[in-house]
């Protein structure tokens, strides 16, 4: 049986973007429009700039469904791009600090940063987006819920009250541009984006990633490379610009003693049909993994993007044909992206909890995964009651 997986291809200005995703079970109903909603989504926000006004992204899919449903096969999704001049797109000699101009240039040989940052682009995450939202109607059968959002843009950072529900949270965030649940915070956020345009400068943030509804014991923590915890930190660390990536309470681990960051565990029968198996926590701290594995609260992702690192204003560089002193290129730029951000990590945080869930209740078809699912939930629900 073939893995959970992707991958994905496509230049910035290349004819489109694409997503292969082999390994989801046969019999899942597709939801075309969640996908095109969530691709829509990524290409807003406040502080996107004159390219989202070219773009109108919306998915193709060329393989895998049959009467909506997939069938077990790869499916190939298609995202075209309107802005397709790659081959006529001028020659950027001027690499820009912070992006992959430099470092790609080096090390493909070349002196044209071109054909580094038609790949190294944000672009690529309208893919990476189709893929997870591609992968929400799995979850959506298991009534597992992902939803993103933006905490901080610059110094403005959101307050929310731990007590909102994930539909409150989507509710709220779906409320403004900044894409933040709180109303005051996001109005702060949108004003620093005006200005940080007016300065011809960039802003980046921090968004967070919220999962509920998933059972204990996804992931594992028998081998490295299936720690969920290590897994979840490279899908959102590897979205472009994202510096780092935190769980739970994350760096704020480390100026604590134990007695205020683990989390005490109680035993509730009340809540044994929830995804707790019953064993609640007055706190969460762990972000909901503990040794690589859900432990049944819910997961909390946090990364931090940088600022966009294409500046109206540019920055001090080097052309890489004179070695003479240049500044950095500029074509067109986004302002702030974390909104689009916020969308992209919940999407990649959505694939991994969909791969360690496949991993655990593995078929090939719906059915058999309900089954395997209900199975071990069953045996969950009795563990500790003797048989006698
Ligand atoms: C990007 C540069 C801009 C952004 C782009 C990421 O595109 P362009 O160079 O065509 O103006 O808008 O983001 C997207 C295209 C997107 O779909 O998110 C870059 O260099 O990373």
């Amino acid at each position: 049986m073939t893995r959970l997986d992707y991958r994905t291809a496509g230049e910035s200005h290349g004819r489109a973007v694409l997503a292969l995703v082999e390994g989801l079970p046969a019999g899942i109903r597709i939801d075309v429009d969640l996908v095109n909603a969530a691709l829509k989504r990524r290409q807003g926000g406040y502080g996107r700039g004159g390219r989202m006004k070219i773009e109108s992204d919306e998915v193709r899919i060329l393989s895998g469904l049959r009467n909506g449903q997939t069938i077990g096969s790869p499916i190939m999704l298609q995202i075209d791009n309107k802005d397709y001049r790659i081959d006529d797109a001028p020659d950027l000699p001027n690499p820009r600090p912070g992006h992959a101009d430099l470092a790609g240039s080096l090390k493909w040989l070349t002196t044209d940063c071109r054909s580094i940052l038609e790949r190294a682009s944000a672009r690529e995450t309208a893919a990476r987006v189709a893929a997870g939202a591609l992968v929400m109607s799995l979850l959506q059968q298991f009534e597992i819920e992902v939803v993103g959002y933006v905490t901080r843009v610059g110094s403005v950072e959101a307050n929310l009250d731990d007590g909102l529900s994930l539909s409150d949270l989507r509710k709220l965030r779906d409320e403004n541009e900044a894409y933040c649940p709180d109303s005051t915070a996001a109005a702060d956020m949108i004003a620093q984006i005006k200005q940080a345009k007016i300065d011809k400068d960039t802003l980046g943030g921090i968004v967070e990633v919220k999962v509920e509804g998933h059972p204990p014991g996804l992931g594992s923590c028998m081998r490295w490379q299936d720690k969920l915890d290590g897994r979840l930190m490279q899908a959102v660390g590897s979205i472009q610009a994202f510096k780092g990536v935190e769980i739970g309470l994350g760096f704020g681990c480390a100026s604590r003693r134990g007695s205020q960051v683990h989390d005490e565990i109680e035993y509730d029968e009340s809540q044994r049909d929830k995804p707790s198996l019953g064993f609640t926590r007055r706190s969460n701290r762990a972000g909901g993994l503990e040794g690589g594995m859900t432990n049944g609260q819910p997961i909390v992702v946090r990364g931090v993007m940088k600022p966009i690192s294409t500046l109206l204003r540019g920055l001090d560089s080097v052309n890489l044909e004179t070695k003479q002193p240049q500044r950095s290129d500029y074509e067109r730029s986004d302002i702030a992206a974390v909104a689009a951000a916020s969308v992209v990590a919940e999407h990649v945080v959505a694939f991994e909890i969909a791969r360690a869930f496949l991993e655990k209740f593995a078929g090939d078809t719906l059915g058999e995964v309900r089954h395997a699912y209900e199975s071990y939930l069953d045996s969950a629900r009795k563990l500790g009651v003797s048989a006698g």
